[in-house]
């Protein structure tokens, strides 16, 4: 990490910090770890949060430093935005984010933009969480257990517990780490990924109907209506991980997820497992994320998008 963005930090003595939109467990954990952690060593912090923080994360600790910004709301020394690969990520927080004297981006995205007075973006680490570890060790800020509990739900959900392949000895060092602060990694676990709702299941069920192979059954596509959704009973934040059945499939190289926002606009997350970088096919729709996990807003009907989408994607198989 830079001295400089350390230092500034440090002498910081109010600090606002800003998760992405549609918020992920990395975007989350690293918000609230680096939120207690900057709280302890006594300064007053603030996470403005764009939408309601998903069910399955509230079980976190250090929930009542997120809220949502109002107009009253004093700005802060210093503005930190995690995980947020491009302004757009900040949503309608954005005005507000570069109203500070001071702003840094702390990132993991490949394809950044650097849209910060200071960034800092490590596109090796798996996750935003073992930045934020790295940095309250150069903080000199103890990691407590609720810390290590932020920090290991957002390494743990980025590397999708571990399997991907932007797991590194460096990941498994810093959760060694963690670990030893006494966290209950079943009980986390348990929280993570055996909470799933009826109404989520029956998302799940609907989009393996739903889905399509093409390109010699190396390209899987799931394409949600907004009807898809809405008549399970499901939530947006429960499309969460759909992307990934497709990605099970023994011959699939690229999973796609492709989800009504509106009538002309529909969000699509990409997913790949060896050779294709899915960062390249969403930066070509003004997207972005990373080799293996990527994800773009591309305008037209569902149907008029998927054939968008192929298109990008087949002469890469
Ligand atoms: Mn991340």
């Amino acid at each position: 990490m830079e001295k400089e963005i350390v230092k500034l930090i440090s002498d910081a003595g109010s600090v606002a910090i800003y998760p992405h939109v549609s918020a992920d467990g990395d975007a989350i954990g690293s918000s609230l770890a680096l939120g207690m952690a900057l709280r302890n060593a006594g300064k007053r912090v603030e996470i403005f949060i764009e939408e309601d923080i998903p069910t399955v994360y509230r079980f976190l600790p250090g929930l009542e430093l997120a809220g949502f910004h109002n107009e009253e709301d004093e700005t802060a020394d210093l503005n930190i935005a995690l995980d947020t690969g491009d302004v757009g990520r900040l949503g309608s927080r954005a005005e507000f984010f570069f109203k500070a004297p001071c702003s840094i981006n702390i990132d993991h995205h490949i394809t950044n933009t650097k849209y910060a007075h200071l960034n800092f973006v490590d596109a090796l680490s798996a996750s935003t969480g073992e930045i934020i570890y790295s940095l309250l060790l150069e903080l000199n800020i103890p990691i407590n257990t609720d810390i290590a509990v932020c920090l290991y739900t957002a390494i743990a959900t980025d590397t999708g517990g571990f399997q991907y392949q932007n797991t590194t000895a460096d990941t498994h060092r810093i959760v060694a780490e963690l670990l030893s602060t006494g966290i209950n990694v079943g009980e986390v676990s348990q929280r993570i990924y055996d909470n799933t709702t009826y109404e989520k299941l029956k998302l799940n069920a609907r989009a393996i109907n739903l889905l399509e192979l093409y390109e010699n059954a190396k390209l899987a596509v799931v394409t949600l209506s907004l009807e898809d959704i809405q008549s399970t009973g499901a939530k947006e934040e429960d499309c969460d991980g759909i992307v990934n059945i497709g990605r099970s499939i023994e011959s699939v190289e690229v999973s796609v997820l492709i989800k009504e926002r509106s009538k002309n606009e529909a969000r699509i997350n990409l997913r790949s497992k060896t050779y294709v970088d899915v960062s390249e096919v969403a930066a070509a729709f003004d997207g972005g994320g990373h080799t293996r996990a990527a994800g773009c807003t591309v305008n037209g009907s569902l149907e008029e998008v998927k054939g968008k989408i192929i298109e990008a994607i087949k002469d890469k198989l």
